[in-house]
């Protein structure tokens, strides 16, 4: 799962965010990345700040559209406002579901692996790093 924010207290946020996944129901928060500070990526949008970017590794009992849905609420409790302005606007608090374990799901609104891995070599150094850490 990576977390991201650009907008307000970005710490506070990713801190949250960590505590609130790790008490989900039939969840554990089982690894993590260091933090990283990223430049917006190209698309972000002009006047867009810093990311800070972390990746989490889960273990859950939560089907991927249940995870996805506490994902959404978690966000809104950080007080993300969709729908307004372009997208990629800055962010309170974006998490998003990188992969589930070895599952591929191509739904409405879910898709995973999440599409844009390939290309975020960030996301991809900080799985590396979770991997050495941790049995997976
Ligand atoms: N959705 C589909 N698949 C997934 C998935 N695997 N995980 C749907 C999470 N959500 C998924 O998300 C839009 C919808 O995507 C969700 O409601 C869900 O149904 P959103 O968070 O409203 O839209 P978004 O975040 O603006 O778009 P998207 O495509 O999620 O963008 P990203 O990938 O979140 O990128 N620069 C840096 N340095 N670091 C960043 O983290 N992030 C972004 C946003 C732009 N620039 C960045 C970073
Ligand atoms: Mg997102």
């Amino acid at each position: 799962m990576a977390l991201g924010s650009n907008l307000g207290d970005r710490a506070a946020h990713l801190a949250y965010a960590r505590a609130r996944l790790g008490a989900l129901p039939g969840t554990r928060l089982a690894g993590a990345s260091r933090v990283d500070e990223t430049a917006p990526l190209p698309g972000s949008g002009p006047g867009s700040a810093a990311y800070l970017n972390q990746m989490v590794l889960l273990e859950t009992t939560l089907p991927p559209a249940d995870l996805l849905a506490a994902c959404l609420a978690i966000e809104a409790e950080r007080g993300r406002v969709r729908s307004a302005g372009p997208r990629w606007s800055p962010r309170t608090l974006d998490l998003d579901i990188v992969r589930y374990g070895t599952r591929t799901l191509h739904q409405p609104g879910l898709t995973i692996p999440h599409p844009e891995l390939p290309r975020r070599d960030f996301w991809q150094r900080e799985i590396a790093e979770i991997e050495a850490h941790v049995h997976v």
